[in-house]
């Protein structure tokens, strides 16, 4: 067994790895990722999967449910780390299968692969109580930096973190972007990340998020048609039945983590595309308190036998 393998079984039994493991490991991905196109074609059968937010057990319910990797592959649609306890768990494991299976596993950057947002939402915090320094949020952030913006599933599907730019019309335009950098706060790169469709928004609107914008059904038509696609296929936005279509199935959020941050009480959803592009959407619920390694029942104390 290679040390690989080692790690990644280790990895799914929620240890996290040395830090000197951390940085070969982000080392070797950073020679993958910086290969990759910033649209990266994806081949179909693919099952996609959107935030994960470091909810460790219950992304181990996502494999339950969608199969391992590379049995099933995968694209994900970013935010793996902040919120949740196991930020650091989560996104090696996912590293560390992009890492020994590249083509089986796609990963696109979310608004939470940045510097600036995991020191403020956990992912920097849980790195420094795990190892007692900030190296492996270092080694992790650096990776972000490489992470794809989205993908082209068979030249049909769109997929992305936040949703549309004003600034964008083309996906070659999105190709020429530089992307080696931390997230900008305005920009076609920062928009990719933090945007949000909306009902009642006809052509741009405002985010109350502070960064990125809202889009309407009319924005999304012409850039399914000018670019030739299906459907656009997003993540960014809890949906409480786990997933959610909008503006006559011409886009999709999937949100990936049940019971968002422990106390949301939403199931959650991945979305499997099978050879023809045929959708079934598997929906699940949180990891139950046992297959979180937590005992549904405490025993007694000794001293109060
Ligand atoms: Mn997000």
């Amino acid at each position: 067994m290679s040390d690989l393998d080692r790690q990644i079984e280790q990895l799914k039994r929620c240890e996290p790895l040395k830090e000197y493991e951390v940085k070969a490991l982000c080392l070797k991905a950073m020679e993958i990722l910086v290969e990759e196109s910033n649209v990266q074609r994806v081949d179909a059968p693919v099952t996609i999967c959107g935030d994960i937010h470091g909810q460790f057990y219950d992304m181990k319910e996502l494999f339950k449910v969608g199969g391992d990797c590379p049995q099933t592959n995968y694209l994900f649609l970013g935010d793996f780390v902040d919120r949740g306890f196991y930020s650091v768990e989560t996104f090696l494991l996912l590293l560390a299968l992009k890492v020994r299976y590249p083509d089986r596993i796609t990963l696109i950057r979310g608004n939470h692969e940045s510097r600036q947002i995991t020191q403020v939402y956990g992912f920097y915090d849980e790195c420094l109580r795990k190892y007692g320094s900030v190296n492996v949020w270092r080694y992790c952030t650096d990776i972000f930096d490489y992470l794809s913006l989205s993908a082209l599933i068979e030249n049909r599907i769109f997929s992305v973190h936040g949703g549309l730019s004003p600034a964008i019309s083309t996906l070659d335009q999105i190709r020429t972007i530089d992307r080696k950098q931390e997230v900008p706060h305005d920009g076609a790169m920062c928009d990719l990340l933090w945007s949000d469709p909306e009902d009642i928004v006809d052509g741009w609107g405002l985010s109350p998020r502070g960064a990125g914008f809202l889009f309407g059904g009319n924005v999304v038509s012409s850039f399914n048609h000018s670019n030739s696609i299906d459907y656009i296929c997003r993540a960014h936005q809890l949906v409480m039945e786990g997933y959610k279509w909008m503006f006559n199935n011409q886009i999709v959020t999937v949100w990936s983590a049940p019971n968002y941050c422990y106390r949301c009480g939403n199931v959650a959803a991945i979305l499997e595309l099978d050879e023809n592009l045929n959708k079934k959407f598997r929906v699940f619920e949180a990891a139950s308190q046992d297959a979180r390694g937590v005992p549904s029942k405490k025993p007694a104390p000794d001293y109060f036998l």
